[in-house]
This record gives structure tokens, C-alpha cells and sequence, in this order.
């Protein structure tokens, strides 16, 4: 079947509403910061593939490890009719678990939803071609804001993969899960990729690689910003900055001032000192005691928790 025409939950004006928002807050804070939902342009998320492709970003292959060695068991346990990924980008990973559905299961829908149009023209168009016979309804929004806009009805998993749920700060997690619960019905189920702690001489280098790739993923938000804000920000003035936090757990990524600036975005002059940081995105590791806390304290109960051999990347399947 071809894809069915994108649901758009999030219209261009509430999109620019929302960056306009978050940019406002974010620029004039006592300490700086950016949402790391506005990386994920064109240019933003084909970057985001090619960090994937990394040596040092350990991640995508680790987690594809656990998805390659389980999709039959998350077939079988979860026994589901309709497929929806949350931030699902080139749903890539996720062929694993359609490969598996078509094998063993009983799958009609694929729902991918995600911020970037172009990414979800894509990949649906891909999937409806790859996999005939699956029903493939692409949503165009914000999993931090629709999730009551999913399709209801049918045994639904819901996955949400690649560590993404790190890029949100504990409490907005805390809400996530909770409205992710809210809009699921017992019986569905929720699949979630989680980064694990482990030594940060690991951690580190999959947010500063040598090829300079995140640099420029990092710096692309502000192009972004210049682009559909008519801001003028220079991107070359700022230096890519990659830090682990122990106490968190997680590691920022922020953009440095080279020197001193001002920057013209929508009505404010935003002022930079020399050194100055602007955090551009948390991506918080997990520990696998924590991961079950937190889905517990939202109403799921954890039916599998696996990783890797090497233990680097956490996939835990709940009930919802
Ligand atoms: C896969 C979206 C969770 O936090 O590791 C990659 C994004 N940031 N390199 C992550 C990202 C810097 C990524 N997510």
C-alpha cells in the first residue's frame, strides 16, 4: 500500500509559535538554553543520521543489537495490531521489529510520528513500499504534545527508541510517561530505548567525535533559529562544548562563545560574554533500577528489561 497523506498535528504557525517560545525562554534565562527539538531540520536530522553511523556513537548499533535479538519476543509478548513510534525519524531500527511482525505477528498499522515533515515523507513512503499489506499513517507532531492524538482502539505498542526519552529533563519525563499512560488503555504496551551508565571516556567521545559531525549537528540549531527567525546568529563563533555531568548523570551539549557578541533574535538583543555557554540538549544515561522506578511511578509494569552484550543500551518492554 502507498502511505496515507501526513496528519498534521502541528501546523507550520504552531511550530513557529512553539520555537518562538522556547527561544524567548531559552535566550533570556540567567543560564541559556535551547530545545534540542529544534536540531531536527532537513539538514538537522540528516546530520543526526550521520552521527548514527559513527564509531564513537555506540548507540544506534547497540540498540539494533537488542531489537535484532528480541523483535520475535516483542512480537509474541506483546501480540500487538497497531505500531507507533514516537520521534521516529527514518524509522530505520524499527524495520526490525516490522521484519518481525510480518513474520510472526499480526500487525495492520505502522503510526510513525515525528517533528520533521521531511524525515516522515520519507520514511513512510519507504515502509509503505517495503512492507505491502501494512497500513502506514505518518502524524506530523510533537510526542511532547499530542500524545492524545494517537489512533485508538487495536493492541497497540508504542515505541520510543534510539534514547530519545534522555533528552528530556526529569520532570518533563515525569510527564511524558505519565500522559503516555494517560492516553494508552491496559493490555498496550510501551517499548523505550534507554542509554546506560557507563564510563564517561565512552560517553564522551559519542557527543564529541572526531570527525566534528555533532559539532556541526550542535551548531545546525542555530541555523535553524537564524532561518525561521530571522536571528544572526554566527554559528562559527561558537565552540562545541560536550560535558558529562556526574551528579545528573547526563551529558549537556552546549554551544560556547568564541568572544563577546550580540545577537538580533525576534525583539531582543541577546548579549553572549566571552566563554559563554548556551546548553543545546541533556541526554541523561539510565541505570536499569531507575528505568523501572520511573516507568512504575507513571502506572506501566516492566515485563523485560534487555541490553546488549556489552551491556551499553537498555530496551525495556512495560505494560501499560
Ligand atoms: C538519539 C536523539 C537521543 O541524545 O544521543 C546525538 C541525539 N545528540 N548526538 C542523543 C544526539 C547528540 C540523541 N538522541
Amino acid at each position: 500500500m502507498s502511505a496515507e497523506p501526513l496528519e498534521i498535528h502541528l501546523e507550520e504557525q504552531d511550530l513557529g509559535r512553539n520555537l518562538r517560545q522556547d527561544v524567548r525562554a531559552g535566550l533570556t534565562a540567567e543560564e541559556k538554553w535551547l530545545s534540542p527539538k529544534w536540531f531536527y531540520d532537513a539538514r538537522g536530522s540528516e546530520l543526526f543520521e550521520e552521527i548514527t553511523r559513527l564509531a564513537e556513537y555506540y548507540q544506534t548499533g547497540a540498540e539494533r543489537t537488542v531489537l535484532r535479538d528480541r523483535a520475535a519476543e516483542i512480537v509474541t509478548v506483546s501480540g500487538a495490531k497497531t505500531l507507533i513510534e514516537l520521534g521516529s525519524g527514518s524509522s530505520e531500527k524499527t524495520r526490525l521489529l516490522l521484519d518481525a511482525f510480518t513474520r510472526h505477528g499480526d500487525l495492520g498499522t505502522f503510526v510513525p510520528l515525528d517533528v520533521s515533515v521531511s524525515a516522515l515523507r520519507e520514511s513512510t513512503a519507504r515502509i509503505a513500499a517495503d512492507y505491502p499489506g501494512l497500513r502506514v499513517r505518518g502524524i506530523v507532531g510533537d510526542f511532547t504534545r499530542h500524545l492524545d492524538r494517537l489512533p485508538a482502539g487495536g493492541r497497540r505498542l508504542v515505541v520510543f527508541l534510539g534514547g530519545t526519552i534522555g533528552n528530556l529533563l526529569p520532570a518533563e519525563r515525569a510527564e511524558f510517561l505519565a500522559a503516555m499512560r494517560a492516553a494508552l488503555e491496559s493490555g498496550d504496551w510501551l517499548l523505550v530505548g534507554t542509554d546506560l551508565v557507563k564510563d564517561p571516556a565512552v560517553v564522551v567521545p559519542a557527543y564529541d567525535d572526531a570527525a566534528g559531525v555533532t559539532a556541526e549537528f550542535n551548531r545546525n540549531v542555530l541555523r535553524v533559529i537564524n532561518r525561521e527567525l530571522g536571528a544572526d546568529f554566527d554559528p562559527a563563533a561558537f565552540e562545541h562544548v560536550a560535558l558529562w555531568n556526574p551528579e545528573r548523570e547526563w551529558i549537556e551539549m552546549r554551544l560556547r562563545a568564541r568572544h563577546p557578541m550580540r545577537v538580533q533574535v525576534l525583539d531582543i538583543e541577546v548579549a553572549f560574554a566571552a566563554g559563554e555557554e548556551l546548553r543545546t540538549e541533556v541526554s541523561a544515561k539510565f541505570r536499569p533500577e531507575g528505568i523501572a522506578a520511573e516507568l512504575r511511578a507513571a502506572g506501566f509494569v516492566t515485563s523485560e528489561f534487555w541490553t546488549d552484550p556489552a551491556g551499553l543500551f537498555g530496551v525495556t518492554l512495560a505494560r501499560a
